[in-house]
């Protein structure tokens, strides 16, 4: 299936995130071409076949070897566990975001972020984000460092409930998860977004930086007005990512990043300045490192839920 919006890229506001970092982490997004042009991290195109993890899969059961790395329910009111320390880090005032109750996954909160005008220039961030050392996620940002190293890759599963009053294309888009290898934001980013009439979930750097994606099947597409359960595997060493919508298979995708180790994360609402009104809740975050390959790549690996994790 091809990438069906080139319009994603974001041309009209130039590159205001091609500067200094600033610490909070958010300085690549879907809109910025500038770090995909950059590097040469892609010259292969394909990941290195030889990279795979060779040991073998556990014949132990049904449970799945994995150490929780990170989570949030949002239930203690804070942002706290986040090296961000907030979700609403953009001093517009056309964003905002708070933990609160109208709406939870979870018991009884959710973070909740929105926006309510357009902007000028840069885009709207309202998400939290998460820096790791090693295993370790830190409290503050340093930006320096390397990151978790996976062998297996890692599992993220997360909920969100998106309402938007008019359809994304022609440059209006929402992103909702981020992932980089070097903790300095010097490669090219690997994100979920939303950004044609239909909401398919894209992934722009990954066939913009020589990787390819490829859909399933009737792949499902982003439904707004209710919980979506959205996992991913990433795995950075063999350069696979598998992404889930409801326990549907969305795509299947091979890329290449120099830094074989993932480092910085967000989860949240990034979305482009032309955006005028848009409201996401983010409930029970979970991020796993594998430590045994997976061996099913059909099944979503929703871990802790509905595939166990060993002992
Ligand atoms: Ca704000
Ligand atoms: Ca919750």
């Amino acid at each position: 299936m091809p990438l069906p919006d080139a319009g994603f890229v974001d041309s009209t506001v130039g590159d205001p995130d091609s500067g200094a970092v600033d610490g909070s982490g958010d300085d690549v997004g879907p809109e910025d071409g500038g770090p995909d042009d950059s590097g040469a991290e892609d010259a292969g195109g394909f990941p290195d076949a030889t990279s795979s993890p060779d040991a073998t899969p556990t014949d132990a059961g049904s449970c799945v070897q994995a150490r929780l790395l990170f989570s949030d329910d949002f239930e203690g009111g804070t942002y706290q566990r986040w090296t961000s320390q907030q979700y609403d880090f953009d001093p517009e005032p056309c964003n905002s975001a708070m933990i609160g109750t109208e709406r939870s996954r979870s018991p009884t909160r959710s973070s909740k972020s929105i926006v309510s005008c357009a902007k000028n220039g840069d885009s709207h961030r309202g998400y939290g984000g998460v820096q790791f050392s090693g295993d370790t996620p830190l409290g503050g940002y340093t930006n320096t460092g390397s990151g978790i190293n996976a062998p297996n890759g890692v599992v993220t599963t997360f909920w969100g409930w998106l309402e938007v009053p008019y359809t994304f294309g022609n440059g209006v888009w929402f992103s909702y998860f981020t992932v980089e290898g070097a903790c300095n934001w010097s490669e090219p980013v690997i994100t979920l977004a939303l950004a044609d009439p239909l909401n398919q979930v894209e992934s722009v750097h990954i066939p913009l930086n020589g990787g390819t994606l490829n859909y399933a099947p009737n792949a499902p597409r982003w439904p707004v007005g209710q919980w979506v359960r959205t996992t991913v595997y990433v795995n950075y060493l063999a350069g696979e990512m598998r992404v889930w919508m409801d326990g549907a298979k969305v795509f299947d995708a091979s890329f290449s990043r120099t830094t074989r180790t993932m480092c910085q994360f967000h989860w949240g609402l990034y979305a482009s300045p032309n955006n005028t009104d848009l409201t996401y809740y983010e409930d029970d975050i979970t991020l796993y490192k594998l430590l045994e390959p997976l061996s099913d790549t059909s099944t979503e690996p929703w871990l802790g839920e509905q595939i166990p994790v060993c002992p």
